[in-house]
């Protein structure tokens, strides 16, 4: 018999049984008799942490000894959801840790439910930033993700009377078993105060930054197992907490109530994740939760690169690369400037030339609204230093790079200035970004082309090799694998067991797609998914459907870009044409939404409110026998998107083209054998190319027709006037058939689409989204045709793994060695 290698799964389900029980003992304090479900599932999760303690020392003692050029992600958001089956399924302990709990009577997926999601995300980019770090475990890049440990996530949704009501989330109230707190690896971060020119004995200049307040961050580290289990990285997170704890000269001198204050102002830096919003409130500390997290990351990966290298700086670039998601932590450019000249004493070239072949950015939206800027005045008391850096930066970057390219030409200097002009002068951290990265990556090939084209095209001729593309990926463990077991099982039996690693592999059942024996077993499959929705929706919104129905659904954030108004608007057409005609031709149909709205947007919650309205009066309609029904479910989040996307007939990806920078849910939902209803944007595009057009409903106007009806100058009421159907269905927002007694409830979403202007151009799609959908009707009323579409779909999607994004992004910007753990 072949020996076991030491990374082999080493538990039995005997073993595991006898580490379970021994850790509800010793480790939650409790017993057989007494445990209830959530201790089961923590002890469940100490058991499993012994397997994963040992493989993360094997994996930083590997790195260190190896000393490779490792890469650091830093994300003000990381978006992990459960990691209970995530963990046991990299582990390859799923299959084990199921038969011990049944053993002692238990049930897994009962106790993975006992899970609070790790909501410490808004949406799509804080989801990648979670599959992105699986991969790069996975394929054993060393890598640590840095971020922050907020106390509450992203508020908890209520719907009170159809509208939503912000609860706040506390994912850590009753303590995660998964988090572990290194006290050894404190930091300490200034800020405000002011800067001080120093001439030192040798006659050079130097600033000294002295800090106003120093707030502590501490670092909690979550395991990052890889799939096979070899890797297990890490993913820092910082909590900030009062440096001095307490003051006793303030408390003698009576001011026990102010270091008190002190100490909850530290505290509230980490205190929540803010949502997608447009609001001012809340900006400054904002700022300071971005610099928060960038200055304590900057100082750990100081610390462990002295570890190595002592103070020569000259192999820092070799060995670090710094990723920035999105602008969030662009501050961490103008930091690390700081610690190089103002505290290692380096020269400002030697430090920019570090800076710049260190950094990299990440672009995750072309929406004017979403570009951070901040206000100078507001830099100017926070990061004193930081200001003083920046403008130098800008100075040089102007003289030496936008001047001789544009002599004498001051617009194009103002528009490319870091500075922005104006009543309050604003700092661009999308500027600063460009200037101080080697590489710019869009998300999609049609987002990066926008990007060129339309935001940087003078950064892209300054650089011309500096902005490039990564499509954005998913992880297939986790939203494959984990969610859809059925799926996972005839995959394995069809391709072999390698798919997770090699998701190209499933292309090979391209060549089932006819075939009437695997048609069955994979509807099947999406039937039983779709019958566990079924029990879902009932336990959260008393709502009866049927699995017969088709399965639509819409999940994301609600933004007008998205157009969920869209998605209502033909949905009360399809009302309308039920309630003319009871006898019209559709197959049942269940339109699903998930989606949270940014508690200042008052039109994305009004649209949540109009969903909900037109649910109510459909859903208890009984004229139309059951063809329509519409269901809203509350407090979307990972997990829910875990059961939903398997049940998945249609996929809503109905983004105005060239305003969803990618996409990630598209992805997730064609993996799992839906059908996608979208436009040309984003990564539907490549969605479509890999599938085939036909396999899609494609429909609406394409990125550059957008751009052309825009320059004409678009008016709504066109559409209003010459469609008898889009009029009829605006007109009913007047009254008061969907709010009983309180007419015009809803008006806001039809004065948006006319006299608001339809700024993402709902009306002029609505044509051609009604006949695509008919297309899907007439495609599902043929099962055989449906069910080879859905095949189709599952079977192309390889190229949507985020292991292929990862090695994109090793081969394309972080240039990357694997590093095995023996
Ligand atoms: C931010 C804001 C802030 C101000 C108000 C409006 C607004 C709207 C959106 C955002 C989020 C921008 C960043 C983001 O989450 N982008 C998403 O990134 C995903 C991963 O790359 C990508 O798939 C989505 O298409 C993109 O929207």
């Amino acid at each position: 018999m072949a020996t076991k290698k030491k990374t082999d799964i080493l538990l039995d389900k005997e073993q595991l049984k006898a580490s379970i029980i021994r850790h509800l003992r010793s480790t939650l304090g409790t017993s057989e008799e007494k445990a209830s479900q959530e201790s089961w599932w923590k002890a469940t999760a100490a058991a499993v942490n012994e397997q994963v303690y040992e493989r993360l020392t094997r994996t930083q003692q590997t790195h260190l000894k190896q000393d490779t050029r490792a890469i650091h992600y830093l994300s003000a958001e990381f978006l992990m959801g459960r990691l209970t089956s995530n963990n046991l399924h990299n582990l390859s302990l799923y299959k084990v840790c199921d038969e011990a709990l049944a053993d002692l009577g238990l049930n897994l997926s009962d106790l993975c439910e006992c899970e609070p999601d790790m909501a410490l995300g808004n949406g799509g980019l804080g989801r990648l930033a979670a599959c992105f770090i699986d991969s790069l475990a996975t394929l054993s890049y060393p890598a640590i993700g840095y971020g922050i440990h907020y106390e509450h996530g992203l508020f908890r949704q209520e719907i009170q009377d159809g509208r939503q009501i912000e609860r706040p989330d506390s994912w850590r109230e009753y303590g995660n078993p998964w988090e572990i707190c290194r006290p050894e690896s404190v930091q300490e971060i200034p800020l405000y105060g002011y800067v001080e020119t120093v001439f030192c004995d040798d006659g050079h200049m130097k600033k000294v930054w002295h800090a106003g307040r120093k707030i502590k961050g501490v670092p909690w580290d979550i395991p990052v197992v890889g799939f096979g289990g070899h890797t297990v990285n890490i993913l820092r997170l910082w909590e900030s907490r009062a440096s001095e704890f307490f003051d006793w000269d303030v408390f003698n001198a009576g001011g026990y109530l102010d270091s008190q204050a002190e100490k909850a102002q530290a505290e509230t830096i980490s205190k929540v994740l803010y949502p997608n919003d447009e609001t001012e409130a809340g900006k400054e500390l904002r700022l300071i939760q971005q610099y928060f997290f960038c200055a304590c990351s900057i100082k750990d990966i100081m610390r462990r690169y002295k570890r190595a290298h002592g103070n020569d700086f000259s192999h820092f670039a070799d060995q670090i690369a710094i990723q920035l998601n999105d602008t969030h932590p662009t501050i961490a450019i103008p930091e690390l400037m700081r610690v190089l000249v103002d505290e290692e004493d380096l020269q400002w070239e030697k430090a920019w030339d570090i800076c710049y072949r260190v950094f990299a950015y990440t672009n995750h939206t072309l929406l004017p609204e979403a570009l951070e800027k901040w206000a100078v005045y507001l830099f100017e008391r926070v990061l004193p230093r930081h200001l003083e850096i920046i403008y130098e930066i800008n100075s040089r970057f102007l003289s030496e790079k936008v001047e001789p390219m544009w002599p004498g030409n001051d617009a194009i200097k103002a528009k490319l200035s870091i500075i922005e002009e104006g009543d309050v002068r604003k700092v661009r951290m999308g500027n600063l970004c460009v200037i101080g990265s080697n590489k710019v990556n869009g998300v999609a090939e049609v987002h990066s082309r926008l990007v060129k084209e339309d935001l940087f095209p003078e950064f892209d001729q300054i650089w011309p090799d500096k902005l490039c593309n990564v499509t954005n990926g998913v992880t297939p463990r986790r939203w494959l694998l984990a969610c859809n077991p059925e799926l996972a099982a005839l995959y394995d039996e069809v391709v072999g067991k390698e798919w997770p690693l090699k998701l190209d592999l499933l292309r090979s059942v391209v060549k089932f797609a006819d075939d009437k024996a695997f048609q069955k077993q994979f509807m099947t499959i999406k039937r039983h998914n779709k019958e566990k929705l079924v029990e879902v929706i009932k336990a959260e919104t008393g709502i009866d459907v049927s699995a017969e129905a088709i399965f639509d659904i819409q999940i994301k954030r609600l933004h007008e870009y998205k157009r969920q108004q869209l998605n209502l608007l033909h949905i009360m057409a399809l009302y309308r044409r039920l309630l003319a005609d009871p006898d019209y031709d559709m197959h049942p149909r269940v339109f699903i939404f998930g989606s949270k709205a940014a508690p200042g947007y008052k039109l994305a919650k009004d649209i949540i409110y109009a969903i909900n309205k037109v649910a109510e009066r459909v859903n208890n309609d009984v004229r139309i026998k059951g063809k329509l029904k519409v269901v809203f479910m509350p407090n979307y989040r990972v997990s829910l998107a875990e059961k939903l996307i398997p049940a998945a007939d249609v996929s809503e990806q109905i983004s105005t083209a060239g305003y969803e920078a990618s996409g990630t849910g598209n992805m997730k939902m064609a993996l799992n054998g839906a059908i996608t209803i979208g436009t040309l944007d984003g990564a539907n595009i490549e969605i479509a190319e890999e599938a085939g057009e036909e396999n899609c409903a494609i429909f609406g106007l394409t990125v550059d027709e957008v751009k052309a009806l825009k320059a004409r100058g678009y008016n709504p009421y066109d559409f209003y006037y010459a469609n008898s159907e889009i009029k009829a269905v605006l007109d009913w927002f007047d009254t008061d058939y969907f709010t009983p007694g309180r007419p015009g409830e809803l008006s806001s979403i039809k004065r948006a689409l006319l006299d608001g202007g339809d700024t993402y151009l709902a009306l002029a799609d609505f044509a051609a989204y009604s006949e695509a959908h008919r297309k899907i009707d007439t495609w599902y009323c043929d099962p055989s045709l449906w069910a080879k579409k859905a095949i189709i779909n599952s079977a192309t999607m390889g190229k949507f793994n985020s292991d292929r994004s990862i090695e994109d992004y090793v081969a394309r910007i972080w240039g990357l060695k694997s590093c095995k753990v023996g």
